[in-house]
């Protein structure tokens, strides 16, 4: 069956793995004079606004109303996650590209590797298995995955094909230097001001090898700062070397995203996450709770 009609569609709030591999299909599907759009609930943060046809992504549900004749998913282990509508994912091809060991392999063809750093990784597979050629433009768009899910080369997901293959994409003229500059290299003043609030209010749990902290949406609005200015503050609080496990909490008015990380090889707080209902992988995972959190005497508890 020949599609002309292709709908990406990525997980929620898409990160730099998910605009970067669905924008790099999407360069490859505009060469092959498809029709296409990719939908993301949640917008993309400014500092991706540099990657091409970033303008393709949509955030306006009424795209699934539309005829499609194949979806591709990306870095999203169920098509809920992508927010595809049961009865569509039920009547329309699926290809379900991604790397989370908790992948439910729910398309009708499944390109998932837990091995690989990124789903941009394994999209430059695709690319290498066709034989397609791969341009500077597309290359950044893979890059900006690799290394936005690999924290720059240093989570333990880099594996010497990463570097391989990050090594391949420079040789297509992408420059590391300002890709970073774009991902990393990005917060504002008080944007740096609200990280410092956060640093300041963390509190650890020795019990449970745990330190945490916590930035509200009040927060925000106070220190006028878009959220994606967050973005990195968890890995950072991973720099910390007498606890184990770390925990940022971004809390809403009537519920709460946590996400956690770990430095050690034998913690996998994936699992943590999915006990509550979440997920992600063995060192980096997040869940969401449908509660009121509140700080009270530097103990952060369930408000009813
Ligand atoms: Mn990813």
């Amino acid at each position: 069956m020949e599609a002309n009609n292709v709908l990406i569609a990525t997980h929620e709030n898409p990160d730099g793995d998910a605009c970067g591999s669905a924008l790099a299909l999407a360069l490859y599907l505009q060469n092959l004079g498809k029709n296409f759009q990719i939908f993301a609930k949640g917008r993309v943060p400014d500092f991706l606004f540099f990657l091409p046809l970033v303008d393709k992504m949509t955030t306006d549900a009424k795209i699934f109303e539309r005829k499609w004749d194949l979806i591709i998913c990306l870095d999203a282990t169920s098509s809920s996650r992508a927010f595809v509508p049961n009865e569509l994912a039920a009547k329309t091809v699926m290809i379900n590209i991604d790397h989370h060991i908790t992948n439910e392999n729910f398309g009708l063809y499944n390109i998932v590797d837990p091995g690989a750093s990124s789903t941009a990784e394994i999209v430059f597979d695709f690319f290498k298995a066709i034989d397609y050629p791969m341009d500077r433009r597309l290359a950044s768009c893979l890059l900006t995955g690799i290394l936005t899910d690999t924290g720059g080369f240093s989570h333990p997901n880099t594996t010497v094909k990463t570097m391989a293959v990050a090594s391949e994409l420079m040789k297509k003229g992408t420059k590391i230097h300002q890709i970073f500059n774009h991902v990393v290299h990005n917060k504002s003043l008080s944007g740096l001001r609200l990280w410092g609030m956060a640093l300041s209010r963390i509190q650890a749990n020795p019990k449970l090898d745990l330190a945490y902290t916590y930035i509200t949406a009040d927060d925000l609005i106070n220190y006028s700062v878009p959220e994606e200015e967050i973005d990195g503050l968890v890995n950072f609080l991973n720099v910390i070397s007498d606890y184990s496990v770390v925990m940022l909490f971004k809390i809403d008015r009537g519920s709460a995203k946590a996400s956690i990380r770990t430095k050690r090889d034998d913690i996998d707080v994936s699992r943590l996450a999915m006990a509550f209902g979440g997920g992600g992988h063995q060192k980096a995972a997040g869940f969401s709770l449908p509660w009121r959190l509140e700080e009270i005497n530097g103990k952060l508890v369930v408000k009813d």
